[in-house]
């Protein structure tokens, strides 16, 4: 009589897990657990679930077996310092205002509190120094108990992911964002190191590959700008692979806009990608020594994370040998041939650059040569010749190095989701789950401003759209819904900036597109057909500076300068430069050529995420905007071959596409937020500048925040689900009462909790009623699984 056998099964087989790891001396064995009613009554003479079943358990058994017993742990809570706060949690505070929020805030900081919840919001403020809050204990300290137990920490959230995912069948996101520097990208490393804890991979290598899987990304995709010194230059949804018993079988990489420009030129006082300096010492040319060293020992490690992740030999070679024919391109000069009949003919005179370069990249000088400084071109059917400019021919080495160094860091990632995903895939079918990590690059404002920074700002805008429409609609709109009362909140509404960039034909980013197309285009004309266009107080010119435009951005304003971005925008890559390079001996660079890098294979999947979206829109009655971006990533998608004649895919739309792509894999989880804040702008521990905080609450809105969640009631959950998922609490374990409001209720009074509100259709309840509930029924089973083991004499 069980309505979700399969359900009930894992989540049965997941609280057995519990039960044992907590039982650990006096656990009964598989063959009696099989035995047990509860699983007889689950699937009577169902063979197949009946072993699925005993997978489960028998996995459950080997975690176990690894898990410290419940009396370690507590010996583990003694030994360390716990302090608990009234203000860990800002919702619980009496009186809230700006002010009181900076004071404690600071407070906390002072005395190395780095974290604070505003309810299940985590607020983490940079400590710009190593905490000794991170290791295995701490770890041990925050696995499955009650978020009150213990100080806010990054592993609670973690934990409450990992939780929310196993308890509840459901896949979990967790959302960091900040400024550039704020903390987001560490953030990110100690919620995968947390949940490879809880996931308990049981073969140490997969542990160790995922661990591995940041540092190698990041090797090729970060880099020192003013701002940060590891500096993330690309946005990563990382996503984290679970078996429906929560043990972790894999992970898998999205990347989304690597700043390539970075590789021909950085601004002042910045860098390009670590992985060329790491290489760099390999040609023994450094003269510092304290960094030749710190070079050296990374290049190791990222030796290692290539071998323990399992790329081949052969495969590392090729990495390195592009990287270094990238260094070699950089090198290539040209000059200009000037003869009687030729003004515009340009050449190579020094050629070992190019020869070294077209050697590493296994093709023909010659070759490499005439693709520089030469082009094709078919017109009406007439296939001539056409010279390059000195400066035309340093545009398109650039050109191929930033196309190489793009295609390569994508190859690299794929490279790692296939070699970390092998065994995942048949997990995955069998109702696998995962946990997203978000952390993309910050919002930026330098001195000067280009077209990497509209970019990622405009990502920026995305997040902190999402955000909003994730705590303050949602919950208006269901409560309305629900016909419970809820005052509405006022906050401060991104949405028409995010329109004027991606509305069509009219939004920002349509409008250079447009002016990309033009040949005869320039920076100056593009200025003026933003200007003529974008009427909206979020965008102006300034008077007097030339060549620019303000924007005002939910996190402040940000003077752009347009130079380059037409180019930039363009990305063109001559179809000369792509035939020369797929006549190359070297295997990998031929695989990264021999086909247009386009996202074909996730398009079935992106279709179905564009339907959940549009579904999970018309539910906000707000379509017309995300619907131009859709219809235009549709457009996107039959986007052509470079090396055909047909419209090209600019920046930024494959932007707009990837924007797309990440918010589609969003909304499908249960978000979790954790917003980065940095204390101050010169990267000094124990500096809290209030001003500096003061901005960032305000923009991320996290007063609004605080408001909301106090009045709030962060759970909801329809009578059904919520019957069926705590009944034991009220009735007996066979009984399997109607799954009405009544029973809900019922099961509400019983579990003694107050505050919790009905609606229509659902319970509402606040967050710790959600923690108290789980907690209940573990005991309930735990006390329910040894009783019979009893019973039946199993243990002794
Ligand atoms: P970001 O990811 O938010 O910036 P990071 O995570 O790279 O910022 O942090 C910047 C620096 O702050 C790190 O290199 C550390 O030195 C320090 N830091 C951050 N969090 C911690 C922590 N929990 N413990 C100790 N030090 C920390 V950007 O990627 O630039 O937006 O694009
Ligand atoms: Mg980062």
């Amino acid at each position: 009589t069980l309505r979700n056998p399969e359900q009930w099964c894992r989540s049965f087989s997941h609280f057995i897990g519990q039960c044992l790891i907590k039982d650990f001396e006096a656990r009964p064995s598989v063959t009696h657990l099989l035995e047990h009613p509860f699983i007889k009554q689950a699937h009577g003479k169902d063979v197949a679930l009946r072993q699925q079943l005993a997978g489960l358990i028998r996995e459950q058994q080997e975690v176990g077996c690894k898990t410290k017993t419940k009396h370690e742990r507590i010996n583990t809570r003694k030994t360390l310092i716990i302090e608990r706060c009234p203000d860990d949690d800002l919702v619980n505070l009496e009186f809230l205002d700006e002010e009181t929020i900076i004071s404690h805030l600071q407070r906390r900081y002072d005395e190395l509190q780095v974290y604070t919840y505003v309810g299940d919001i985590l607020i983490a403020l940079n400590p710009f120094q190593n905490l000794s809050i991170y290791s295995p204990q701490f770890s041990k300290l925050y696995h499955g108990v009650k978020r009150v137990d213990n100080p806010p920490h990054i592993f609670a959230t973690a934990d409450a992911a990992y939780q929310g995912m196993v308890t509840f069948c459901k896949d979990q996101c967790i959302i960091i964002s900040g400024e550039s520097g704020a903390g987001k990208t560490e953030s990110a490393h100690l919620i995968v190191q947390h949940l490879t804890f809880l996931g308990k991979a049981n073969n140490r290598t997969l542990r160790e590959k995922i661990l591995q899987v940041n540092p190698l990304v990041e090797a090729f995709g970060n880099a020192c700008t003013a701002i940060n010194d590891n500096s993330s230059r690309f946005g990563k949804y990382l996503e984290m692979k679970f078996t429906p018993t929560g043990a972790v079988i894999g992970a898998k990489i999205s990347e989304y806009l690597l700043e390539k420009s970075r590789v021909i030129k950085q601004a002042m006082g910045e860098k390009n990608f670590h992985i060329f300096y790491y290489i760099y010492l390999q040609f023994d040319l450094m003269q510092d020594i304290v960094s030749s060293k710190l070079y050296k020992e990374q290049f190791d490690a990222i030796q290692e994370c290539f071998r323990n992740i399992g790329f081949t030999e052969e495969e590392v070679n090729s990495v390195y040998r592009i990287l270094s024919a990238i260094l070699n391109t950089g090198n290539i000069e040209f000059a200009a041939i000037t003869s009687q009949h030729q003004t515009d003919k340009s050449e190579v005179p020094n050629s070992e650059a190019l020869e070294n370069a077209a050697s590493l990249l296994s093709i023909g000088p010659e070759e490499l040569q005439e693709a520089l400084t030469s082009q094709c071109v078919v017109t009406r059917g007439e296939t001539i010749i056409r010279t390059n400019t000195v400066d035309k021919a340093t545009d398109v080495r650039d050109a191929m190095s930033k196309a190489l160094y793009g295609r390569l860091f994508s190859w690299i990632v794929n490279r790692i989701n296939s070699l970390l995903t092998r065994q995942a895939k048949g997990e995955q079918k069998k109702n696998g789950m995962n946990v997203g990590i978000l952390d993309i690059f910050g919002f930026e404002n330098f001195k000067k401003n280009s077209f990497e920074q509209l970019c990622i700002n405009i990502a920026n805008e995305q997040i902190q759209f999402y955000f909003n429409q994730h705590i303050f609609a949602l919950e208006q709109m269901e409560y309305q819904s629900e016909g419970v009362d809820a005052s509405l909140v006022e906050y401060e509404d991104n949405r028409p900036i995010l329109d004027m960039f991606l509305q069509k034909p009219m939004g920002l980013l349509s409008l250079l597109d447009e002016e990309s197309r033009f040949p005869q285009a320039t920076d100056q004309t593009l200025v003026d057909k933003f200007e003529d266009n974008l009427r909206c107080k979020y965008f102006w010119i300034p008077k007097r500076v030339e060549l620019c435009f303000g924007i005002q951005h939910y996190a402040g304003k940000v003077m752009y300068n347009v130079n380059g971005f037409l180019e930039k925008n363009r990305d063109t890559l001559p179809a000369d430069i792509v035939v020369v390079l797929r006549t190359s001996e070297n295997k990998l660079l031929q695989q990264l050529f021999s086909s247009p890098l386009t996202k074909t294979g996730m398009l079935l999947h992106i279709y179905i995420y564009i339907y959940i979206y549009i579904c999970y829109l018309e539910h906000l009655k707000m379509l017309s905007r995300f619907v131009c971006v859709q219809v235009d990533t549709m457009e996107m998608m039959r986007h052509p071959d470079e090396t055909t004649n047909m419209r090209r895919q600019t920046v930024a739309s494959y932007f707009r596409y990837s924007l797309m792509d990440l918010l589609s894999k969003m909304v499908v989880g249960q978000p979790h937020f954790v917003r980065c804040i940095k204390p101050n702008d010169d990267r000094q521990a124990l500096r809290f500048c209030k001003e500096r905080v003061m901005v960032q609450l305000r923009y991320t809105g996290i007063l609004e925040t605080v408001n909301i969640r106090r009045q709030g009631y962060s759970h909801r959950i329809l009578f059904e689900d919520f019957v069926n998922r705590y009944y034991y609490l009220a009735f007996r374990a066979h009984q399997m009462p109607e799954t009405s409001k009544e029973n809900a209720v019922a099961i509400l009074e019983r579990a003694k909790l107050e505050d919790w509100v009905l609606g229509k259709t659902k319970v509402f309840l606040r967050y710790y009623h959600v923690e108290q509930l789980n907690l209940l029924l573990r005991e309930v089973i735990a006390r329910v699984v040894v009783m019979q083991a009893y019973t039946k004499g199993w243990l002794g």
